[in-house]
């Protein structure tokens, strides 16, 4: 059997297109409930247990056979060693790919992600202060999605902001290590790292145990067991976000090679048989010419099984009115990955609103975004995109407000305070405000 493509024709003229597209589009991150209990199980053992717990779990399901958890510690040196048994030409992307994200959160940093703060007319500063967390988890995945650009794009932004201890935990089931994983940890400058997975790994950082130490926000994606650890233990610790499957759409005026947006779609489509890969376009001849370059292409992909899959199952073909029309239904979606494939693509951004990452121009493909043009790819999906943001330097910082009030600003504020605090009943509040007046009132006892 050939293998084939077909993602679903839609069109916006179709009567049946919004129950269509609606069901296509649907993905649910419902929680399993035998996965819930077996992750509670885990995170309770690992709470009371610690290291023992933790060391178990990893003999069970990872099929390692260390004595101490102390012993599944990467040394420095070993990560040191991993990136310098790579080929150079590995080395020298790990090492441009995570330049080039550098210096993309650092200008994040300097655009908003720094203290700052006023003088009232009075002589009152209110300002906000911006500090880093002290330390912070990374998961990373093992086995298939074993990705050395996610070890970047987690701990690149963190080093940024200023955090103090990075701790990566890995799993590798069987003791089978990803050497460029580990190249990219060293590039990136992990602090600590242990190749421990699964809600163990979670809280493990979570809760902290004799060897793994307590972190304050856990970031990084995982199977549905991470997800549901990190779910749980949110409150205890931060966390970034639960991703769902990846996701591109492309808006096409028709002008792109149609190869190159066919090879943009099935980028996100390999990742995952669950990706969701669409097009919007409103020329017909053009739709056709991407289904043709899908059904050419496709038999020479590694991944063509999965690609297949993910476009047969979630990907569509949407013929749309006119671009304004496409640029309306892209921002329904709020799409992780928006690829403009326009000829004039600054005509269309300004109507796109909701979208993780916007490529703008058929020379933007998603892929560079993925790896080392400078944003970070781990981005919201299954339209959370209207809601949250990019990762960034500012998941690895916290702000507190800073409030330094003058004598002639106790005085204004002073009386508005205390007449809110009567207003609420609560004296001590009103009397803390009222001792600082020049000419203190009695105290009111009755609101
Ligand atoms: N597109 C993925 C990130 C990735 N792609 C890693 C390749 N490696 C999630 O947005
Ligand atoms: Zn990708």
């Amino acid at each position: 059997m050939p293998i084939t493509a077909t993602a679903v024709r839609l069109s916006t003229a179709s009567s049946t297109f919004e129950a269509d597209f609606k069901a296509r589009l649907h993905w649910s991150a419902a929680a399993d409930a035998a996965i819930e209990q077996r992750v509670a199980d885990i995170l309770l053992d690992v709470q009371h247990r610690g290291d023992a717990a933790v060391l178990e779990y990893t003999q069970r399901f990872d099929a390692l056979n260390a004595v101490t958890l102390a012993e599944l510690e990467l040394t420095q040196a070993e990560l040191k060693a991993a990136f310098e048994a790579i080929p150079a030409v590995q080395r020298e992307a790990l090492q441009a790919a995570a330049a080039r994200v550098r210096s993309y959160h650092e200008a994040q940093k300097k655009a908003c992600g720094e203290s700052w703060s006023y003088v009232d007319a009075d002589g009152t500063l209110l300002g906000q202060k911006v500090t880093p967390l002290d330390r912070v988890g990374i998961y990373v995945p093992g086995g298939k999605a074993a990705y050395p650009s996610s070890v970047l794009m987690n701990a690149i932004p963190a080093h940024v902001a200023g955090v103090g201890e990075i701790i990566m935990v890995v799993p590798t089931p069987k003791g089978e290590k990803n050497a460029l994983v580990l190249a990219a940890a060293y590039v990136a400058g992990v602090t600590r790292a242990f190749t421990v997975g699964g809600a163990q790994a979670v809280a493990a950082l979570a809760y902290g145990t004799q060897t793994i130490p307590k972190v304050d926000k856990i970031t990084g994606p995982g199977n549905a067991y991470v997800a549901a650890a990190k779910r749980r233990v949110f409150g205890t610790v931060g966390i970034d976000m639960i991703a769902g499957p990846s996701e591109i759409l492309v808006l096409a005026d028709g002008s792109t090679p149609p190869d190159w947006v066919a090879m943009d779609l099935f980028s996100q489509a390999e990742h995952d048989e669950l990706a969701q890969s669409i097009l919007l376009c409103p020329d017909l001849a053009y739709i056709e010419l991407v289904q043709q370059s899908i059904n050419r292409l496709l038999p020479d992909m590694p991944r063509r099984e999965i690609i297949a899959k993910s476009l047969n199952g979630r990907g569509a073909l949407i013929h749309t009115r006119d671009m304004d029309e496409a640029c309306a239904i892209s921002n329904a979606i709020a799409p992780e990955h928006l690829e403009v494939s326009s000829r004039d693509p600054q005509r269309w951004e300004p109507l796109l609103k909701h979208a993780g990452a916007i490529f703008l121009g058929a020379y933007t493909s998603e892929s560079l975004g993925d790896y080392c043009a400078g944003p970070n790819h781990v981005l919201p999906t299954s339209g959370t995109a209207r809601f949250s943001s990019p990762l960034g330097v500012y998941d690895f910082q916290k702000r507190s407000s800073l409030i330094e009030v003058s004598e002639a600003g106790a005085q204004t504020l002073g009386l508005i305070a205390a007449e809110l605090a009567y207003g609420e009943g609560l004296q001590a509040h009103a009397r803390a405000a009222e001792l600082r007046l020049a000419t203190v009132p009695p105290m009111r006892m009755n609101p």
